[in-house]
Formats: structure tokens, C-alpha cells, sequence
């Protein structure tokens, strides 16, 4: 069935769809949706997801055409739908292992409230592009309650990610060698902020398990622009990002 991701891979949920997509070795037609520039806010993409945001999926088929939004209701769909079930099983496998399925249910819900609420790659993005003389202010008004109000979740995730440790491999939140969705949303989401230069060595599972999402093929190569934008940003005059936030005292 032929399938188009409207998405942008400056989108943290637009990249989680996409390199789960490759994960599962699904086709798609990429159409990117430039939404910095307004494009999710135009009659014609209302058309295709009213809500406005990327990503969002077209499937047709001879009977139907589905318009899918919401990055997790995509990303579930996908994994039902999937050709490869065994591979896309393990991302998250549905009906077949309700107990796994619940626990990965659970921290993409705790995600929305302890992670994505406190999203500043948004931000970081307009102060990279704002003018010098503001991007002090802007930094002690909206990305430091954003930086503080991550520390918690951040510290919750290093703890739950010791607690499953595997001498064997990279740390995954439930503990299996291979990752779930929830590490996708989760890495996808905290990988910005590491490309903008911040590091989290105060957390050395959340970096372990990081790092082990980072290495994978399709990861990498749906995060290239974002790891662009990223070098663009630290080769700029960047002490405003305060990129220390989550580095271990005097590391
Ligand atoms: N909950 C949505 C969030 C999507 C979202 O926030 N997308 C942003 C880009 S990261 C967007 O499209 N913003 C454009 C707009 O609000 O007009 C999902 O997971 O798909």
C-alpha cells in the first residue's frame, strides 16, 4: 500500500516515525513539511492532518485512504501493520505480549509529562537564529526552567536504566537487548539536545543508553540534519545555551 510521511527531519516525532519506518523496512514517499516556515498552517496541509503538526501518514489503498496523526498512534499502526512482524514485534508488540506492551504504554506516557514537556531544542533553534543582544534574556527566561524541569526525569531515567543493567549491552529501558518505541521517542527527543553540544555525563546510563540508540544505522542517518544544525549551533558563540547544564560537576 502505497504510503507518504509528511514529517521534517528537524522534528524529533517526525524522526521517531521515520527511522522506525526503516526499522521495519517499510516504503514510504518522503514529502517534507517545512514547519519553522508555516507549512503545517497552510489549507493544504489542514487537509491532510487538521491538527497541524508533523508527522503525519497517508496510506492508500483500493478501498480507503487513511490520514494517520499523532507520532505514537503512527508508530503503533506501524507496527501492526508491518510486513516483518517479528521485527516489528519487538518494537512493540501489540496484542501478541499485552505485559511488554503495557510496560512500553507507560513510559511513552510518563515521556510526554517528564521529557517533551520539557522540550528547548524549540527554543534553541530560535535563539540561533535570534539576535546576540537577546539570546541572554531568552536563555534565563524560558530554556533554564526548561533545563531545570528536565533534571528529574532525566535523573528517574538513570536510575530505572541501572536498575536494568546488562554488562552485555547498551542499557534499553526494558531491559532486552533490542530497543522498544519507547527508547525511540525517548532517544530521539534527548539526541537534539545532545547534538545542540549538551552533555549529559551526569547521567552515565542516560549517555550509555543514548549512545547505543545513536550507533544504530537508520538512527543515524535520519539524524543527519539535525547533527548538522547542531555543529552550526556550537560553531556559533554558544555560552548562552549553557551546554554544561547536565554535565557532572568539574568533569
Ligand atoms: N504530539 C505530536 C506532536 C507533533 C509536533 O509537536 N510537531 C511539531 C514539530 S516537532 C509541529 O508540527 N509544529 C508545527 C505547528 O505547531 O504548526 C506528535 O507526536 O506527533
Amino acid at each position: 500500500m502505497p504510503m507518504t510521511l509528511y514529517a521534517h527531519r528537524l522534528s524529533q516525532p517526525s524522526r521517531a516515525v521515520e527511522i522506525l519506518a526503516r526499522e521495519l523496512g517499510i516504503e514510504y514517499t518522503f514529502h517534507e513539511v517545512d514547519f519553522a516556515g508555516g507549512d503545517t498552517r497552510t489549507e493544504w496541509f489542514g487537509a491532510i492532518n487538521p491538527f497541524q503538526t508533523v508527522p503525519a501518514l497517508v496510506v492508500e489503498s483500493d478501498s480507503d485512504t487513511l490520514h494517520l496523526a499523532e507520532s505514537q498512534a503512527i508508530m503503533m499502526t506501524l507496527c501492526r501493520t508491518a510486513a516483518d512482524q517479528d521485527t516489528a514485534q519487538r518494537w512493540y508488540p501489540g496484542e501478541q505480549d499485552i505485559p511488554r506492551s503495557a510496560r512500553i504504554d507507560q513510559w511513552l506516557a510518563w515521556y510526554q509529562g517528564n521529557v517533551r514537556r520539557f522540550d528547548m531544542f524549540h527554543h534553541i533553534m530560535n535563539l540561533h537564529l535570534t539576535l546576540p543582544m537577546l539570546k541572554r534574556e531568552i536563555q534565563a527566561m524560558l530554556l533554564q526552567p526548561l533545563q531545570e524541569g528536565l533534571k528529574p526525569g532525566l535523573a528517574t531515567l538513570e536510575a530505572h536504566l541501572a536498575a536494568q543493567h546488562s554488562a552485555d549491552h547498551s542499557p534499553t529501558l526494558l531491559g532486552n537487548e533490542h530497543p522498544t518505541m519507547a527508547d525511540l521517542v525517548m532517544g530521539c527527543e534527548l539526541y537534539q539536545i545532545r547534538a545542540a553540544g549538551y552533555r549529559f555525563d551526569a547521567w552515565p546510563q542516560v549517555d550509555a543508553w543514548l549512545a547505543g540508540m545513536a550507533m544504530r544505522a537508520h538512527f543515524q542517518a535520519v539524524s543527519e540534519e539535525i547533527n548538522a544544525l547542531g555543529h552550526e549551533i556550537r560553531a556559533q558563540e554558544s555560552d548562552y545555551l549553557q551546554l554544561d547544564a547536565f554535565a557532572r560537576p568539574g568533569g
